[in-house]
């Protein structure tokens, strides 16, 4: 099929009403949804109960059976589960399945240590290959579109999920990965993409390299971004959208839970369905590991509800974020959770003062003169932790500007957020870009510790 055919199915099979990739089971009475979450929770217990044996554990520990539960309340009795629980069984000891069932094998690399691995059944892949069939379909894309996917392709869940949801969905799939980015946009340019695949900050290195390759990505054939992986600010999307010419839709997932496609935001991009056929959300303080009242901030906690070979129980995805239950344009009946603030690991107290990686984004991105590119240093001076924020000029900008530009943005800092930072104007291009998640916070004081 040529290039050319492409485009025109994608173009033909696109209509004005919201597209379902299961329609029944996304506008679900949110009464009926329960019910089906009960009933599945109960058999993930099971599941967990007879096959793991730091579940039964846990759950003997606390005196409870699978069939002990009545209501979907009742979840809060359970044991949580963290990612050091994965560490501490590496490699398989958390599986309910024996190898033979088994389809494949996701790991995650982590900063210490060992990696966290995860494994699916074909019942898995199956499910999570319509999961995120039906976010892509969520976010508008539609049989017979092109998909240019540059998420990282291998161990990383993002790749390979993206790819069999494009595919279950029936787009046409580019599998490039991510890297040689001259490459990517000859390809998105040639085969007539109409969806990209990435890491928002990767989107934004692509953004960049067509600009200077002059070659306008606006007036390509790309009209969706589906981007996730790490934490992103409006401000970054309205600068990725202006700059590619597409609408960016936030997608969320962990590999400890599935991988891409567990939330993604629909067309109306105000927050993110969570998919409760498949899984149960909760909010919690992290704190106090108590619930917090609905559109509440906390740390968000994952149960599976569907998965055979690592089910998980309340699972603490150090997420932070807001659930919302009100009804959305779209039809969909599923919770939403909005746009994930940062993570509780990276979270910075400076002086008293909580901040996020994001936070900062939210002011960097669309001050005149900087470029979207940053990274913040933290490190301990005598007593106190500092932050350095490293931000890059504008190409044009001459060099006898930076250091204005860098107290007029240490200034905005200060007053929008509250601290105090050293601001260093660097020349354009001296920041790393990322081909994945972007590094966006250098911690020297886990260097020294
Ligand atoms: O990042 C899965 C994924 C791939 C999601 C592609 C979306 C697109 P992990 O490598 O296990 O899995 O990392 C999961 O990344 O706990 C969040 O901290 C962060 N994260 C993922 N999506 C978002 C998002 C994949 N949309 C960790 N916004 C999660 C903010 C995100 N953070």
């Amino acid at each position: 099929m040529g290039a050319t055919t492409m485009t025109e199915l994608g173009m033909s099979s696109r209509g004005k009403a919201p597209y379902y990739f299961e329609q029944g089971l996304e506008t679900m009475a949110r009464e009926r949804l329960a019910a089906l979450q009960l009933d599945r929770l109960r058999s993930t217990l099971r599941n967990a109960y007879e096959h793991v044996p730091l579940h039964r554990t846990r759950l003997d520990a606390q005196r409870m059976k699978p069939d002990d539960l009545r209501t979907l309340d009742e979840v809060q009795r359970l044991p949580f589960t963290v990612k050091s629980d994965l560490r501490d069984h590496y490699p398989f000891g958390m599986f309910a399945r024996p190898h033979r069932e088994l389809a494949r094998l996701h790991a995650s690399s982590g900063t210490t240590g060992k990696p966290t691995v995860v494994g699916y059944t074909r019942s898995d892949i199956h499910s999570w290959a319509g999961l995120m069939a039906r976010s892509m379909a969520c976010a508008g894309v539609h049989p017979g579109d092109v998909v240019h996917n540059a998420y990282g392709y291998g161990l990383f869940t993002g790749g390979l999920g993206a790819h069999y949801g494009a595919e279950a969905l029936g787009a046409v799939v580019v599998p490039v990965s991510g890297g040689s980015t001259e490459r990517q946009i000859a390809l998105i340019m040639d085969f007539g993409a109409r969806v990209l695949c990435a890491t928002p900050s990767y989107a934004l290195a692509i953004a960049e390299v067509a600009e200077q390759q002059h070659v306008d990505l606006r007036a390509s054939s790309l009209e969706i971004g589906l981007f996730g992986a790490e934490p992103w600010s409006d401000e970054m999307r309205r600068e990725i959208e202006a700059r590619l010419g597409l609408k960016a839709i936030d997608i969320y997932g962990l590999s400890e839970i599935m991988g891409p496609g567990v939330a993604c935001e629909c067309e109306a991009q105000s927050g993110l369905h969570g998919w409760e056929d498949h899984f149960l959300f909760e909010v919690i303080d992290p704190e106090t590991a108590r619930p917090v009242p609905e559109g509440q901030a906390g740390e968000l906690v994952i149960t599976t509800l569907t998965k055979e070979a690592l089910p998980m129980l309340r699972y603490r995805t150090r997420d932070i974020t807001r659930i919302t239950t009100a009804a959305c344009d779209c039809g969909r009946t599923h919770l939403r959770i909005l746009r994930i603030t940062g993570r509780n690991d990276d979270m910075l107290i400076i002086r008293g003062v909580n901040v996020y990686p994001s936070q900062v984004e939210a002011v960097l991105v669309g001050q005149p003169k900087i470029a979207p590119h940053y990274q913040l240093i933290v490190e301990r001076r005598g007593s106190l932790d500092h932050v350095s924020v490293e931000v890059e000029a504008e190409p044009g900008i001459p060099e006898d500007a930076f250091e204005p530009l860098a107290h007029a943005v240490a200034h905005r800092i200060k007053s929008l957020i509250g601290i105090t930072t050293d601001v260093l104007v660097k020349k354009p291009g001296e920041i790393p870009r990322s081909q994945g998640k972007a590094v966006r916070v250098r911690d020297l004081r886990k260097r020294s510790a």
